[in-house]
């Protein structure tokens, strides 16, 4: 029995995901400059073994084996990024005519096989030139990101219709500015507040200079969201639960992009943090985007914790599933944040922008078996199948990851790929669950198993 499908012939997109840093490597050919991602793999213990982005998945020298794979396997759209020190390498100034001609190559690749092309325009590889003067600190960071953006819109605009501008900001803003385990490695709750008010500034001025290079495009924005539930009935547990939902997920930046606010749950304990004089950016910011891609792996349960700045911890739940990356299976999460988003914004398409999960694969001659990533992937899709007949306007899918790739932090010692990369010879092996992808994308029903 099919379980569900996509309406073939409604423009409902199955794509895979990747992201520059991740799988490009020759992070400085050809008069590219240096990014964060590599300053900061290359500072002794901040990534797994010392691993970096300096090969990745070779994908500068063999993106046309990798665009023939997708177009093998069925897919209809492809969600890339561009490296901005690749096109900019001092971030602002004189563009690099060797960094575009890559991604002019790389687009018309994708459109000759039949991809629908998705480009993220920032996906944390970050400019050092530009880092060297505050980064997302700086408030001039919105300007640099508007220019950077109109430069691609001149050289690419005329083939892409979807556009992303930033890519899991609040990843950007906790791991990158908090937490200090992603570049540029501070630690500072200041910097964190600075970079999310600064990233949706720089969201709205790429938005601005994407729609002035064509009104035509579609331009959103992707957000991290892990599904969170109370850990008890308690009010305490209930009210830290919204606080958690605000801060980790869609509403830190879809409620200032829609209703020109910070979340109100949350806008008492960020505020502090926010650059002086933030509310007057607020009207500025409220320009609702085309559509918000949702990016989604995990769910958890949460209590209240008077002792963490957020009042918040994640509960224990032993016995759940989870994935290699220590993350639970909780597919039932992502029907709830779609419906979520598609309730409180109400934009014109949602998009499930990643969904992927890590495990321990192994190579079996020419094939790998990854049973569990299948169930991973048949769940929450059909999860997307399920709120999309009842109405949430979600218009497609990327699979994280096509290829095993560049885990940030963690190196390459997390494979999420649908494609297995043989790190040793750079050969590309399609697992079971990439044959099982583009089946679902060719099509568009859930394979029945
Ligand atoms: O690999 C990352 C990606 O770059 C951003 N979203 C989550 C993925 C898995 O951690």
């Amino acid at each position: 029995m099919r379980l569900s499908d996509s309406e073939p012939g409604s423009n409902f997109y199955w794509g895979a995901a990747t992201a520059a840093y991740q799988i490009e490597g020759s992070p400085m050919a050809d008069g590219a400059g240096r990014c964060i991602w590599q300053e900061f793999s290359h500072t002794p213990g901040t990534t797994y073994d010392g691993q970096t982005g300096d090969l990745a998945c070779d994908h500068y020298h063999r993106f046309a084996e990798d665009i023939e794979l997708m177009r093998n396997l069925g897919l209809g759209a492809y969600r890339f990024s561009i490296r901005w020190p690749r096109v900019l390498p001092d971030g602002v100034g004189e563009p690099n005519p060797a960094g575009l001609a890559f991604y002019d190559r790389l687009l018309d690749g994708v459109l000759a096989a039949g991809l629908e092309p998705f480009v993220t325009l920032f996906h944390w590889d970050f400019p050092s030139a530009l880092q060297r003067r505050g980064g997302w600190s700086n408030r001039d960071s919105a300007d640099w990101f508007g220019e950077y953006a109109s430069v691609v819109a001149a050289a690419l605009g005329d083939r892409v219709r979807w556009w992303t501008t930033l890519n899991e900001p609040f990843v950007v803003a906790e791991q990158g500015h908090l937490v200090g385990a992603h570049a540029p490695g501070v630690r500072n709750i200041y910097a964190a507040g600075h970079a999310i008010h600064n990233q949706l500034r720089a969201h709205v001025a790429a938005w601005t200079a994407l729609k002035a290079a064509n009104p035509e495009a579609s331009v959103g924005i992707a957000l991290h969201n892990a599904a969170v539930w109370p850990a008890s009935e308690s009010e305490a547990d209930i009210a830290a639960t919204e606080v958690a939902h605000a801060w980790h997920n869609f509403p830190l930046f879809l409620e200032p992009l829609v209703y020109g606010r910070y979340p109100p749950e949350l806008e008492p304990r960020l505020r502090p943090y926010l650059p002086s004089g933030y509310e007057e950016d607020m009207a500025a910011l409220c320009l609702p985007p085309d559509f918000a891609g949702i990016n989604y792996y995990s769910g958890y349960r949460v209590r209240h914790d008077a002792t963490k700045w957020t009042g918040f911890v994640a509960s224990k739940e032993p016995g759940v599933p989870k994935t290699t990356m220590d993350w639970l299976i909780r597919p039932e999460g992502l029907s709830f944040i779609l419906e979520q988003a598609h309730e409180k914004y109400k934009l014109p398409h949602l998009f499930v922008t990643e969904n992927g999960a890590s495990f321990d694969d192994r190579r079996d001659g020419q094939a790998v078996h990854d049973p569990e990533r299948i169930a991973y992937l048949e769940a929450h899709v059909g999860e997307v199948l399920r709120v999309r007949k009842e109405g949430v306007p979600v218009q497609g899918y990327f699979v994280w990851s096509l290829l095993d790739n560049f885990e940030w932090a963690l190196g390459y010692s997390k494979r999420f790929g649908i494609v297995y990369v043989d790190f040793d010879t750079q050969e590309r092996v399609v697992k079971d669950s990439g044959h099982w992808y583009g089946e679902l994308a060719r099509s568009g029903h859930l394979p029945v198993a």
